[in-house]
């Protein structure tokens, strides 16, 4: 079945799931040249076998909400491929989380896993629980029923989860917590652990900073820097704030952070003691609007940050966050590079447009790789029961990001898609994300 015929396939089968097709799609159209030099990936059929996961787990969640009223979700888990390591990937929770959403992202992190160069296969998992306006001890009470069920199918050289959108460290920890408890092992199962019971150090800062040091790598192709960058960050969560903060540190100005319900513009700029504000804010989950007393700014509710002016967009939200008309706003306020640092933020059409006006893009799978990254170090960290510092880690993480960004742009090169000094990211990625795992399931045969 060639590529084209896997695709029709998908459409078909999945037409229910769009998220999904478009994360297959934009793999699909971009590994062609790799594909046509490697006549053993149609022979061992790897492309028809990597658009369906090895399984889909789905389960059902009660859990009693402060009222004592029993409350029913429904939680899946996606275990994609293990062809490189134990499958492994976020959790998240959000109303929107369906099947569609969650195995477009556990496609895509097959290859963002794989580009980290670190033995890890792809997985993702999450529900439709809405934590907002929940208390504390609600999200205790969910968190310990999502494990109860999800304990059976993961462990740490089986499939470990972390954090995504809607889980954070306290989450993890009390999904760790009743892991332990019912399997009685203190080990590598979940990632982005509290650090002193396990977890590593810079975790938290990781998905952010990392995005920020492939930016700078994708500045430095083109002899450019951070410093004195104008930016534009949309999301105000684990990720936004992490490279909002390093953009700040390394000398840009952040000008927007966003949220559910809307922007917030501040033309001179995120300090650390803004950042460091807007954190505490979200954490107690207060709304972002009530920086205006306290700093000065703007609120827009219910804008996105995309009709100010600058240099560089780091989309952190969500995925499609970024539509068509939002990437011709982007391109007429002058920016010059994105760097995905939510998974999927940009609409296929707003990838097109971009990249048709040269706008330096990187996809997620590159640009967010940092976090998956520094997962992976804390489960070697795990393995070996040894810690190491916060700049060792650092070190590291700026050498993982050096690499995905240097390993794309030479297979851009090399497969004929870098245009006059243009680097395609999106096709570079993908080929070295693809050729690593389709690599592993030639050597393996048919299984897998
Ligand atoms: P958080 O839950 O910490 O923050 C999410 C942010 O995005 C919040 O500001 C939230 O607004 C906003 N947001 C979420 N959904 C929507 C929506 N439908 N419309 C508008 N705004 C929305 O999540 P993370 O920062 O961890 O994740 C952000 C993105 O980064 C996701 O795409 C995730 O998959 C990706 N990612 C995360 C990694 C990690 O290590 N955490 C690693 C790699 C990628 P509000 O608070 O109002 O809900
Ligand atoms: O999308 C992602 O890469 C994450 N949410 C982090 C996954 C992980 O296992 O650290």
């Amino acid at each position: 079945m060639s590529i084209s015929q896997a695709i029709e396939k998908v459409e078909a089968r999945y037409a229910h799931q769009p998220e999904f097709i478009q994360a297959v799609k934009e793999v699909a159209l971009t590994i062609a040249p790799l594909y046509d030099a490697h006549p053993e990936y149609e022979t061992f059929k790897i492309f028809e076998r990597l658009i369906e996961p090895d399984r889909v787990i789905g389960f059902r969640i009660n859990w009693e909400n402060d009222k004592g009223e029993v409350q029913v979700n429904r939680g899946w888990r996606v275990q994609f491929s293990n062809a490189l390591g134990p499958y492994k990937g976020g959790v998240r929770f959000h109303p929107t989380v369906n099947q569609s959403v969650l195995k477009f992202l556990g496609f895509e992190q097959i290859f963002k896993n794989a580009l980290t160069g670190l033995p890890m296969g792809g997985g993702k998992g999450g529900s439709d629980f809405d934590p907002k306006g929940k208390t504390d001890n609600e999200i205790r009470r969910f968190c310990y029923a999502f494990m109860r069920e999800l304990h059976q199918y993961v462990s740490k050289d089986i499939d470990v989860p972390a954090g995504d959108i809607g889980v954070g460290g306290r989450e993890v920890s009390y999904m760790f917590a009743m892991y332990k408890n019912l399997t009685h092992e203190y080990g590598g199962v979940l990632t982005g652990k509290g650090v002193g019971f396990g977890g590593s150090l810079m975790r938290t800062e990781a998905t952010g900073y990392g995005a920020v040091y492939f930016l700078e790598n994708m500045l430095a192709a083109q002899n450019d820097s951070m410093e004195g960058k104008t930016v534009l960050v949309s999301g105000a969560g684990n990720v936004s704030l992490h490279a909002a903060e390093k953009a700040n540190m390394l000398g840009a100005k952040v000008i927007t952070v966003s949220d559910s319900q809307g922007t917030l513009y501040d033309e001179s700029g995120f300090d650390q003691e803004k950042i460091d504000w807007l954190k505490k804010q979200k954490e107690q989950s207060k709304p972002l609007a009530d920086y205006v007393e306290v700093f000065g700014g703007e609120w827009l509710a219910k804008q996105k940050p995309w009709k100010f002016k600058g240099d560089i967009a780091i989309p952190s939200a969500t995925q499609n966050e970024v539509d068509e008309d939002d990437a011709k706003l982007m391109v007429e306020n002058g920016i010059k590079y994105v760097a995905e640092g939510a998974n999927m933020p940009l609409t296929a059409e707003a990838v097109d447009y971009v990249c048709l006006h040269r706008v330096h893009y990187a996809p997620g799978k590159a640009a967010n790789a940092g976090g998956v990254a520094v997962s992976a170090l804390e489960m070697s960290q795990n393995s070996v029961r040894q810690y190491k510092t916060f700049e060792q880690i650092d070190e590291r993480l700026k050498a993982i990001m050096k690499n995905i960004h240097d390993c794309a742009a030479e297979a851009s090169e090399k497969y004929g898609q870098t245009d006059n000094g243009y680097i395609n990211y999106m096709a570079g990625a993908n080929i070295v994300g693809f050729k690593r795992v389709a690599d592993a399931l030639v050597a393996y045969g048919i299984l897998n």
